[in-house]
């Protein structure tokens, strides 16, 4: 028995990367019991059959798993957003961290297109990077088109399994081709959005950059807080779950509790206004949600 990474599924068969070998697996023995389907991503024990083919026995547990894509074990999720065309969205940004915090997975935020900004919107979107950077999170700043910080990025794969996320248009496939040429990924595609018909099978696969392995498909494509409840909102905000040990009551919401540190965070300009406001426009969202069903 040895054991190895399903990188890609096609047809029955399941890639599987091994020591630096690719292994052809079919699907088959005890991991039928568990009722899992193997997924791209997924650390597997596989039984060889020859020095190229096999079969998998087992699945292992898993970390964390996306639907769309199918894949699972994602370690880190490169948030790519434009400073430009289309404009930087600090309320999309802050929805993906929740998605992506929520699901234990690291996020890197990478400002594309810096090429663009002018005058008028460099201090703007500065502003932003301060603000991100402040919170802890890593924020790259990269052009695809002078080729400024895209080498920055390469340290960040190693040892990873990552997935770019980001919306259409933001420069998400020409930073993949900018780190690997060979790639060759059409840029502008808009098939995503068009291709998102049940007929149509996403398939999705692990290819090697700097040393990790990173998804050839964006995602985090649905944005909804489907899964989420509103306790677990206030930890996917670490400003404030820095603060909140110094709020009067245990667990509180930072919403109406009195003596909240978070609160007064906000009023010392310690935390930015929209963060704040973005978390109140999630927290309604789960508890509209909830009431629906
Ligand atoms: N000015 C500028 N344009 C870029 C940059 N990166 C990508 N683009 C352009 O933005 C458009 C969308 O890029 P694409 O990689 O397809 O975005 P995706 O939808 O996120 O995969 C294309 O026309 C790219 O040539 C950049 O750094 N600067
Ligand atoms: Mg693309
Ligand atoms: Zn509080």
């Amino acid at each position: 028995m040895a054991e190895g990474k399903i990188i890609k599924a096609l047809s029955g068969f399941y890639y599987v990367l091994s020591e630096g070998q690719i292994i052809q697996c079919r699907g088959r023995g005890v991991f039928r019991a568990q009722k899992v389907t193997p997924l791209v991503g997924d650390h597997v024990v596989f039984e060889a059959s020859s020095p190229t083919d096999g079969y998998i026995m087992e699945v292992r547990e898993r970390k964390n798993e996306l639907v769309r894509p199918p894949i699972a074990n994602v370690d880190q999720a490169i948030l790519v957003f434009s400073a430009a065309a289309p404009d930087f969205s600090a309320i999309l940004l802050d929805r993906f961290l929740v998605l992506v915090e929520a699901k234990e997975i690291r996020p890197l935020i990478v400002v594309n297109k810096m090429d663009l900004l002018t005058e008028k919107t460099k201090p703007i979107v500065e502003k932003y990077i301060r603000d991100y950077r402040r919170i802890g999170y890593d924020v790259i700043e990269t052009s695809t088109v002078t080729k400024s910080g895209v080498e920055q990025l390469l340290p960040y794969f190693e040892g990873k399994t990552s997935v770019f996320a980001g919306q259409s248009g933001v420069g998400k496939s020409s930073l993949l081709n900018a780190l690997r040429p060979d790639l060759n990924l059409k840029t502008n595609d808009i098939s995503l959005h068009l291709g998102r018909g049940k007929h149509t099978t996403r398939h999705v696969e692990l290819i090697e950059i700097g040393g990790g392995l990173v998804a050839d498909t964006p995602g985090f494509s649905a944005l909804e807080f489907s899964d989420m409840e509103e306790e677990q909102l206030p930890y996917c905000f670490p400003e404030f779950v820095d603060r909140s040990h110094e709020c009067k009551f245990r667990g509180c919401t930072h919403m109406a509790e009195p003596k909240c540190a978070v609160k007064q965070a906000l009023e010392a300009g310690e935390i930015p206004a929209y963060r704040y406001d973005h978390y109140v426009r999630f927290m309604e969202e789960i508890k509209e949600r909830k009431t629906r069903y």
